[in-house]
């Protein structure tokens, strides 16, 4: 899970894993490291879920920035497949930075998905002109979710389950 801090990385993974094991906070930059979250469902191979640090916070300035970078390099550089989800605050499908994050992930070796979070914050009629937006952005169907009210958690479950596994070791 990658993502601006604050966009709910860590909230979305206690919702999938209806536990709060990932710590998360109201004020932004609280995940300052790679968590990453084992996961077996039912007949299915184990994997992990992994919470990443997000970007466009920096406490005290530029070392946050280098210390996500490197944390983020870090783990890209992992061998095995692996699988990225940007998620992005529904509230607002076109943050520059996003857009960015969304181009660079094309440059690594990763199977990209799009997740728009805190949908309960949306009206009615932003979800529609909000999910329109979303997809003529990032070019397909964007999976919108909400942590607090659970909408949209078994899609994308569903979303992770066709995502590539790794090599079995
Ligand atoms: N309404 C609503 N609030 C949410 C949702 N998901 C997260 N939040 C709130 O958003 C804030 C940030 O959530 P986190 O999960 O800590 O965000 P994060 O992306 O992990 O943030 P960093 O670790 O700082 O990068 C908290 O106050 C959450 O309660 C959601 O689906 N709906
Ligand atoms: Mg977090």
């Amino acid at each position: 899970m990658v993502g601006r801090s604050n966009v709910g990385k860590s909230s979305l993974i206690n919702a999938l894993l209806r536990k709060p094991l990932a710590r998360t906070s109201a004020a932004p930059g609280k995940t300052r490291l790679a968590n990453f979250f084992r996961v077996q469902r039912g007949t299915a191979p184990a994997m992990y879920l992994v919470d990443l640090p997000g970007y466009g916070y920096a406490r005290g300035g530029g070392p946050a920035a280098r210390e996500f970078q490197r944390l983020t390099d870090a783990y890209f550089a992992r061998p095995g497949a692996r699988a990225v989800l940007l998620l992005v605050d529904s509230r607002h499908p076109g943050l520059e930075s996003d857009l960015d994050s969304w181009t660079w992930l094309s440059t690594q070796p990763c199977q990209r998905g799009v997740v728009g979070t805190k949908v309960d914050k949306l009206t009615r009629a932003d979800r529609t002109s909000h999910a329109h937006e979303f997809e003529s952005l990032y070019d397909g169907p964007v999976l919108l979710v909400s942590a607090v009210t659970g909408e949209g958690l078994e899609e994308l479950w569903k979303l992770i389950a066709r995502l590539p596994s790794p090599p079995a070791a």
